[in-house]
């Protein structure tokens, strides 16, 4: 998040600069795509105007607060409407049943998470990021529902795998056959995939260079996308940040559709 800047600026903020990133031409697109997502953001607004080159160079209150003034002129000016939505993205969340995933997404929409029951069937949560929002489709991980897991892999652009890092030898195993079929599944092998070793906060917790070397991931997801994080459901920020970078990965993704 830029310095200063409360949810709703961000927001508005980060809609203006991908406006002003659709007006360049095709050529343009490509160099600045090549920068890091911040330096987009920067450069959207020092390509329409050089005196925004001051304004990121003041203090992040001024910065800030410059930032909404010309976020403001421009929609404005050119656009007399609301910013436009964020994108959205279709993922589906699979794992064991108990590894955590109905907690995890209960505390990304800010939900209590008291009361979660082991989901039965699937269920759908609308995630909201910062850069966009996820539909994620969690299917419940008890073995009479994990057979059917194929069933509702279609449509979607991503996959959110979660496993117990504390969990027995013996269910551990169970993941990684879980894990390997979904990455070599023919509707989900080439889509960017999360898979969180949740539960960190744990003793018993294995740490992630231990799931990575477990799950043999470096040779079976070699040529995939894929991000590898541990997590907790008491530590959001950094389950949030694992969700901001396969946000990245759906956007790559869709560069590469549009590029075809
Ligand atoms: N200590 C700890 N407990 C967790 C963590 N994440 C989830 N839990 C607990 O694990 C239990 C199961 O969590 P759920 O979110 O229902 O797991 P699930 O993956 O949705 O399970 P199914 O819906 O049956 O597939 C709950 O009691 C949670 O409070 C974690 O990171 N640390
Ligand atoms: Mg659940």
């Amino acid at each position: 998040m830029c310095a200063g800047f409360t949810e709703e600026e961000e927001c508005t903020a980060n809609a203006a600069s991908r406006f002003i990133h659709k007006l360049f031409s095709k050529s343009e697109r490509r160099g600045i795509q090549s920068q890091s997502r911040q330096k987009i953001k920067t450069f959207g607004c020092i390509q329409l105007t050089p005196a925004f080159h001051f304004i990121v160079a003041l203090s992040p209150e001024t910065t800030a607060r410059s930032y909404r003034g010309i976020t403001w002129i421009i929609w404005t000016l050119c656009c007399k409407g609301p910013p436009p939505p964020r994108p959205e993205y279709d993922v589906v969340c699979i794992g064991l049943t108990g590894s955590g995933k109905t907690s995890l997404l209960s505390r990304l929409c800010s939900e209590a998470t008291d009361n979660i029951v082991p989901t039965t069937g699937f269920s759908i949560k609308a995630v909201p990021l910062q850069n966009a929002i996820l539909n994620v489709k969690e299917l419940g991980g008890a073995d009479s529902i994990k057979k059917y897991w194929s069933r509702y892999y279609q449509g979607s652009q991503g996959v959110v795998f979660v496993l117990d890092s504390a969990s027995s030898e013996e269910d551990l195993e169970v993941a990684r056959t879980e894990l390997h079929s979904a990455l070599q599944h023919p509707q989900l092998c080439t889509l960017p995939f999360l898979i969180l070793a949740n539960h960190q906060d744990k003793p018993a917790a294995r740490s992630v260079q231990e799931i990575k070397k477990y799950f043999e991931l470096e040779p079976l997801a070699r040529g995939k996308s894929w991000i590898l994080d541990g997590s907790t459901v008491d530590s959001m920020d950094t389950v949030k940040e694992s969700f901001g970078q396969l946000i990245h990965l759906l956007e790559e993704k869709d560069h590469e559709i549009g590029r075809i």
